[in-house]
Formats: structure tokens, sequence, C-alpha cells
């Protein structure tokens, strides 16, 4: 076996896999022993990764140690749980025994040895004793709360706080975004359904056609990779004529708030101009809003004819989403009695592109997580290009390359092209 040129059946006629020189060897080893059938790649954005996870047993437990990683600000462990769980993820097959998983990349010691626990006896002694830990415990809910990141949890931890009416009832400042946070937990905690981002997306086009009738609107994040659920809901907004959408945000969210729509906004201005364009960074400098919708529940009683949408919209306005059921001071709403009021709280991000950094905007906002980390990752290790959500830098050339399409940018970055329902990485 020298020099095989590894193609997936998967990929079709494909570009061969990038593979470090370790894994290469290993993924020749397995094919020599007559192991597996079809090469793994070792980078996300090279795999396809459906919500068809037939190893969720293994994924679900790697998961939760991914998450006490990241808990404890432990980058290394949280990249390789969280990596050894996303490669499960992708394989076409359950794995009922160790040796399914020869020449399988990203599996270390800890993961191999937490499932071949799983395997034998079902369950995971270090998974079992993490989730009864009263500090991943705390963590995990202090993060669940909107604006409160690693740090912030953990230093309300060791001051001895455990609990939500703990926080509550203390004297800690809070910034606003914690303030909406706590004020609608327990409607943020509930998962958001395609439905909702629906009716959402239709709330949204109302608005942003009011101001500049021709934008596009898109439904981006977990949503677009076909999930059913998600923890909020992410749009992306451009327009074709490039600066047209300059300014349009704050409008839109001012005319929002004034329908009562908005429980809570944090607007960014775009800041690209001040950026050194060439960083590699998660975060983009795109204009957006950070923000808590304030949605009417579903109408059941549908008139014949009507659209669960459009009833749920003309609901709005009979109802009251309008100025009379406006939002009011946070203080007054901790009053409100949660039961039977008739609207939920849900998380959204709204996101404005220019429309020549469109593409990239769509790719980054994509998602997932690791997909998209390995995607800058891999353009970096085997292009030598700087990937983000505005643009490709190639090094080489020293140039941008222009994209209007993600299939472009996947060209660009020589990968096959890999549609967000299977981008679940
Ligand atoms: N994103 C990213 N890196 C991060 C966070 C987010 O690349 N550290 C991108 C990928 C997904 C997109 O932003 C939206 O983020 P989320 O809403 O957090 O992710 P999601 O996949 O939409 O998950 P959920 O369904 O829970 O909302
Ligand atoms: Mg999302």
């Amino acid at each position: 076996l020298v020099d095989i040129t590894w193609f997936t059946e998967s990929m079709g006629a494909g570009k061969p896999l990038q593979l470090e020189k370790r894994h290469r060897l290993q993924v020749k080893r397995a094919a020599a022993a007559g192991t597996i059938a079809v090469p793994v790649s070792p980078h996300a954005c090279q795999r396809r990764t459906t919500l068809n996870n037939r190893n969720r047993l293994f994924t679900d437990a790697l998961n939760i140690l991914a998450e006490n990683a990241e808990l404890s600000e432990n980058e290394g462990p949280y990249l390789a749980f969280t990596r050894a769980s996303s490669v499960l993820k992708s394989l076409p097959y359950n794995v009922t025994k160790m040796d399914d998983l020869k020449g399988i990349p990203n599996l270390g010691d800890h993961s191999r040895k937490l499932i071949e626990e799983i395997l034998e006896g079902g369950t995971c002694n270090e998974v079992q004793d993490l989730i009864q830990n009263v500090r991943y415990q705390t963590l995990k809910k202090f993060t669940s709360i909107f604006g409160v990141g690693v740090k912030t949890a953990d230093k309300w931890f060791k001051e001895g706080l455990r609990t939500l009416n703990e926080l509550r009832a203390s004297t800690i400042k809070f910034t606003k975004q914690q303030e909406a946070g706590l004020l609608y937990y327990e409607d943020l905690i509930l998962p958001v359904t395609k439905v909702e981002a629906d009716l959402i997306k239709q709330i949204i086009e109302e608005a942003v056609h009011r101001f500049l009738p021709s934008a596009i609107i898109t439904l981006t994040g977990g949503f677009r990779r076909g999930k059913e659920y998600g923890h909020d809901v992410d749009f992306l907004i451009t327009h074709r004529e490039e600066g047209r959408e300059e300014g349009l945000i704050s409008k839109v969210i001012s005319w929002m708030t004034a329908q009562g729509i908005i429980l809570y906004d944090d607007i960014t201005d775009n800041s690209y101009h001040k950026w050194k364009y060439k960083e590699s960074e998660t975060f983009d400098r795109f204009a957006k809003c950070f923000s808590i919708f304030k949605l009417q529940k579903m109408v059941h009683n549908l008139e014949p004819g009507r659209t669960c949408s459009h009833g749920s919209l003309a609901a709005n306005e009979t109802r009251g989403i309008g100025l009379a059921g406006h939002a009011g001071s946070p203080r007054h709403l901790t009053a409100t009695a949660a039961k039977d009021k008739d609207w939920k709280a849900v998380r959204v991000d709204l996101v404005v592109a220019p429309f020549g950094q469109y593409a990239y905007a769509l790719l980054g906002w994509t998602g997932s997580r690791l997909f998209e980390r390995d995607l800058r990752r891999y353009a970096k290790h085997f292009g030598h290009m700087i990937l983000n959500s505005h643009s490709l830098f190639d090094n080489k050339q020293n140039t941008f390359l222009l994209a209007a399409t993600e299939e472009e940018i996947f060209a660009h970055l020589g990968l096959d092209y890999i549609p967000p329902q299977e981008r679940n990485a």
C-alpha cells in the first residue's frame, strides 16, 4: 500500500482527503487489515454529518465530558471530546464493538475508554458522577442564563450561590442582558420549534420590508441545517444593492419595539472598517442585534384555508402584541403570572451583511460550531488561507477570493460542497 489517494464513498468523485501523517498511517493499517471500508476524515468540514445520529448513547456521554471541560475552561479536553463526539455522529453505522472504531480518527484514549465502558455496561461512571456533581449542575444552570458566561458563572458558584432564586435575591449588579436572561429564563430554556422560527421569520420580513422592500431574509443556524428545535433563531439579512442595508437594523428594531414585539435588544453597529481584515476570528463585525422576541402563542382553531402562520400574525394584531401588549418595565414583568400568559419569550439573532460578503456570512452563520471551526482550520493549514464570516484571504496570492455562493467558497478551499443538512458536525 504505497501512496493511496483516498476518496470517501459518500463524497462521490471527490477530492482526496487531507490527512495528517499519523492518521494516514492508521488509515492505511486499517485498510490493509480490511477493517474499514470507507476512510473517515479527521476534519468535520470533509464529513457529511446529518441529524441521523446512530451513536447517540456515546455522543451524549462525550458531550457531557466536553461541556464539563468547557465549564472548567479546559480548551484541550473540550476540543478532544467534541471532536470525538462529532466523528461518531458522522458514522453511517451503529458502533456495537470496539473493532467498529478501527481507523476512525479523533478518538483519544479517554474517549475510547468511555465508549468501551458504555459498550460493556451501558453507562460510564465518570459521566454518572459528573451529572450528580454540584459544580457541574450549577455552572450548567448559570451559563444557561442569557448573558452569563463561564467566568461569571464560576465566580457566582465560588461565592456560594447555587440557585436562580439565590441569584435573584442577591445584591449582584447584573448587566442588562443578564437581567433580561433572568426575567425570561423559564421561556428561554424551552426549545424554539421550527414552526415558531418560521413565524418569527414572517414577522421580521414584514418589519424589514417596510424599510427595504426587496431585502433578503434567510433563516440560518441550526434551523438551516434541518433541526426541528433550537435554543434561538438566527437570521441573516442582505440587499442586492450593496449599501442599501446600512442603518436598517436600528429602524427595524425601533419599529418592532413600538409594536411591542421586542422584549430586549442589543444592537451592535458594523465595525468591519476598523478590523484587521486578515484575522480569522470566531466573532464577526457585522451590524447585528441580539434580541428577545415576544412571540404570541399559536391560535389553535384556525379558520379553514388559513395557514398557521397567517393566523398567528393576525392574532398578533388582534390580541395586542401591538402597543397594548407593550413589554413595560422588567420589574413589572417579574410579577406577571407566568402560567396564563399568551406569549413566549424567544431569543433571536439578526445579522445584516453587505451583499458582497453575504455568501461568507451565510456559511459562517449556518454552523455547526465545530464545522465552522474545522473550515477555518482547514483553510489555514491546507490552503494557507484565512477564512472568516466576511471573506477568504489567500496568503499565497495575497488577495481576497470573492464568492457569490457557498459552493464557490468550498471550491476556493478545494473542498467538496457539503449542503447545510450535512453540516451537523
Ligand atoms: N457560530 C460559530 N462559532 C461559535 C458560535 C456560533 O461559528 N462559537 C456560528 C455557527 C452557528 C451560528 O453561529 C449560530 O450559533 P448558535 O445559534 O449558537 O448555534 P445553532 O447551531 O443555531 O444552535 P441552536 O440550534 O442551539 O440555536
Ligand atoms: Mg441558533
